[in-house]
């Protein structure tokens, strides 16, 4: 099982490349791998496990988080509506976003990010999505609220982009007009 000292961190070089696409439909290895990153997420998430073992409480991890430099990653949120999104995306793409920006009110943090960076980070508000799953069968999502601010971050992984690359630097907590709060 995937543990916190199998997640790399900040200052490694993996998380600033850009992963390679998947060759689909996607070998055994890599289907055992997001299987085993999908319970990393799921163990994160359960009260008793995560005590066990010291997982901080995981909504998105990406491949290159666990040196795996492939255009993959696992989501599991919830929605503000009690809507579940789980899911595992491989060679994921934007179809198409909206003009309006949304950011998380409590800031982002990373299991890859060790402290903690104040500030916001703007995202798309609302994001049309499409990739394949573990069995390579197509996916296309549309996307608000939390689980589109957590698409784009582990989509970000995959671009060798940090969540605090997007705060502003004069003023962290600056918040164009109509951006969209989005609370946990
Ligand atoms: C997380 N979890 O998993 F808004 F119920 C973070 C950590 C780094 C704090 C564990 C998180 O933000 N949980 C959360 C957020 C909510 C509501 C709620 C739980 N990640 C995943 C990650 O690092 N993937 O690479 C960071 C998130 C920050 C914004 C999206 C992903
Ligand atoms: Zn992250």
């Amino acid at each position: 099982m995937i543990l916190m000292k199998d997640i790399v961190r900040d200052g490694h070089p993996v998380l600033r490349k850009k992963a390679e696409e998947v060759p689909l439909p996607p070998s055994r290895e890599d289907m055992e791998t997001i299987k085993k990153m999908e319970e990393f997420l799921i163990n994160s998430q359960d009260p008793v496990t995560s005590e066990r073992y010291g997982l901080r409480a995981g909504v998105g991890l990406a491949a290159p988080q666990i040196n795996v430099s492939k255009r993959m990653f696992v989501m599991r949120v919830t929605d503000e509506k009690g809507q579940e999104y789980n899911y595992c995306f491989i060679n994921p793409k934007i179809i198409s976003h909206s003009v309006e920006k949304a950011y998380l009110t409590s800031g982002e943090g990373c299991l890859s990010v060790d402290r903690d960076i104040p500030g916001y980070v703007l995202r798309h508000a609302r994001i049309k999505v499409k990739g394949y799953d573990e069995n390579g069968r197509e996916i296309r999502l549309r996307l608000r609220g939390l689980p589109a601010i957590v698409f784009q971050h582990e989509l970000d992984h995959l671009n060798g982009v940090m969540f605090y690359d997007h705060i502003n630097k004069e003023n962290p907590f600056h918040v164009p007009k109509d951006a969209v709060p989005v609370d946990r």
